[in-house]
């Protein structure tokens, strides 16, 4: 069977390519699951693809990857600044976490400089726009298919 990979998005993620395509482009969340079932397919992994608005389901479904995911691609949206309970859940999930900005969030306002997620994830991705979920996910085939202690590289 593949190595699973959960992909999550947390909140106003479901409005991507629907409104501010300034900030965020105009691909929307479906076009993004989409392109990364197709991705997946192609690098021997599947993916399950979610989205919540509140902190709970993302923090519950990290607690689920310990048994049920090799790996977590996670955009917390604006939880990454804020959420100490997703930062514990990520440390006690023992899956690599790598984790994802659609923007550049330290050239935006002060208060997205910081994430909780950064200090736990074995990568962060930002400012490239929806193909970071892309890179994130080839990162974590090669991780998957490798020693698990080797650092992720380009
Ligand atoms: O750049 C990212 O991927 C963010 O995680 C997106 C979050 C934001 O709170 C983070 O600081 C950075 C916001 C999700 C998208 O929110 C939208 C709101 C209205 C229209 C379109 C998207």
């Amino acid at each position: 069977m593949n190595p699973v990979i959960f992909i999550l998005n947390g909140p106003n993620l479901n409005m991507l390519g629907v409104r501010e395509p300034a900030v965020y482009g105009s691909t929307t969340l479906a076009d993004v699951e989409t392109r990364a079932r197709l991705i997946a397919a192609s690098l021997g992994l599947s993916v399950d693809c979610r989205q919540s608005n509140h902190e709970g389901d993302l923090v519950g479904w990290i607690q689920e990857a310990r048994t049920a995911a090799d790996g977590i691609i996670l955009n917390a949206g604006a939880y990454s600044h804020t959420s100490i309970a997703i930062h514990d859940a990520i440390l006690a999930a023992g899956v690599p976490v790598i984790e994802v900005h659609v923007s550049n969030i330290h050239v935006r306002e002060s208060f997205r400089h910081h994430s909780y997620v950064s200090r736990v994830a074995a990568g962060v991705i930002v400012g490239l726009g929806t193909d970071g979920y892309e890179f994130a996910l080839q990162a974590l085939a090669r991780r998957v298919a490798h020693d698990p202690n080797e650092p992720i590289t380009a």
